[in-house]
């Protein structure tokens, strides 16, 4: 039975009995709408995901993680956003799977299998942290299109591969190599197989990094398949768009790659600062490197209720790109002024760093408790909204919780 004729025939009453409660606003479901509960297969079932997490888009998926649900100090798979510019490959059969390293600039083009890399290269784990470019987008005003991711698009996992260096220096780097390009298996959502959802990559300088790593386990175990299995390149402290999943292709290129959502203004923001709302030229769009440093307060929730006279112990995480964080601080009166928070060493570059405080109040109220980090540049985060630009990238505000104090 086709889905449309589903929801007509069965009526409201029939739905609510099938998922096992009313559906209180009903009558507000537009016609042709399957509620999630419904959509076969269910998402949190089908990625193995914590029932807290959000779907913002379901073709292609894209969930969200929500602050407290990032409280462990390396994010477990069940808490970890997904977001998919195509549609996951199918049927992968990871004994076929091989990957090809070519470029202008490979000195001998060469193909690997998955036990090829598992045999030939040393292995490395690393707690790497991936942010989408977009976390925070849903701030900005004028509004930027795309997932309206809010804070959740940011996970800390543990990484096992191969180093990418060595095995591009297996293959062979030539002396006029200056990005690195890569290609996957997902399907362009209109199913066109000539396109590519999506093929970014770094310059040669990220791509030779210890830390960036093909990886085929994630927190120990095959990595899920909606998060790139059976190999994915993950690439520390870049925009996760970098960290390609399903990879089956790295290019070493003798120019800027210019593959899916390299160009144009994909993952760019203004060169100079504009105004909110301006037309930005592309030739005046720059590539997005490093994340800029933020932070998170996992615990307690926001909207949390405490006894005068009770500190309040606030946790969470900080990290900063490429660079570490150095200073940790807390605000209760709205940014006047900071207390400071102890804050964590990485344990490898590129990890977050964990904070904690216990916070005090002067009296009876409410209250917001503001999180700032403060990179090893001595750059910190801004309390609110930093420059608006297109896609509403790099929203690295402070992190609010509420707070009632009575
Ligand atoms: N092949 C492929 N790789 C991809 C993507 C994709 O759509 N296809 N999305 C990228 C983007 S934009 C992000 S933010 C991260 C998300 O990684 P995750 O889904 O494992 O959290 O994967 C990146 N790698
Ligand atoms: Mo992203």
């Amino acid at each position: 039975m086709k889905r449309r004729e589903f929801i007509s025939r069965a009526g409201l009453g029939t739905i609510s009995t099938i998922i096992g409660a009313e559906i209180v606003y009903g009558l507000n479901l537009p016609e042709d709408y399957i509620p999630l509960a419904l959509q076969d297969p269910d998402p949190f079932k089908m990625f193995n995901k914590h029932k807290d997490m959000v779907v913002l888009n379901d073709k292609p998926w894209n969930i969200e993680a929500q602050a407290h649900l990032l409280d462990d100090a390396v994010t477990p798979n069940a808490c970890m956003f997904i977001r998919n510019n195509g549609l996951i490959p199918k049927d992968i059969d990871a004994k076929a799977w091989t990957l090809t390293i070519d470029g202008e600039s490979v000195t001998n083009k060469k193909t690997y299998s998955l036990a090829d890399l598992k045999t030939k290269f040393k292995q490395y784990t690393y707690q790497l942290t991936l942010e989408c470019g977009g976390n925070g987008r849903n701030e900005f005003n004028p509004p930027a299109k795309g997932n309206q991711w809010s804070v959740g698009a940011v996970h800390c996992a543990n990484w096992t591969g191969v180093r990418l260096k060595d095995v591009l220096e297996d293959a062979g780097i030539e002396s006029d190599a200056v990005y690195i390009g890569y290609h996957a298996a997902d399907i362009h959502l209109s199913m066109d197989p000539t396109k590519e959802p999506i093929s970014r990559g770094c310059p040669m300088s990220k791509a030779l990094q210890d830390e960036t790593l093909l990886a085929f386990k994630m927190n120990g175990k095959d990595i899920p398949i909606a998060h790139g299995y059976p190999l994915r390149l993950v690439a520390g402290g870049w925009p996760a768009s970098v960290s390609g999943k399903w990879i089956n292709r790295i290019s070493i290129r003798n120019k800027v790659h210019d593959g899916t959502k390299m160009t144009g203004t994909a993952y760019r923001v203004p060169c100079e600062p504009v105004a909110p709302g301006e037309k930005v030229k592309d030739e005046n769009m720059c590539i997005i490197e490093s994340m800029p440093v933020k932070s998170l307060i996992t615990d307690p929730k926001t909207g949390a209720i405490i006894n005068e006279g009770n500190a309040l112990k606030i946790r969470g995480h900080a990290w900063a790109g490429e660079l570490e964080v150095t200073k940790m601080e807390y605000s209760i009166d709205f940014g006047a002024t900071w207390q400071i928070c102890k804050i964590e060493k990485p344990v490898n570059r590129l990890a977050w760093q964990h904070f904690k405080a216990e916070v005090t109040f002067p009296k009876k109220g409410y209250y917001e408790v503001w999180a700032k980090a403060t990179d090893s540049n001595g750059v910190s985060q801004p309390m609110l909204l930093p420059g608006w630009n297109p896609k509403g990238y790099l929203n690295n505000a402070c992190h609010r919780i509420a707070v009632k104090v009575k």
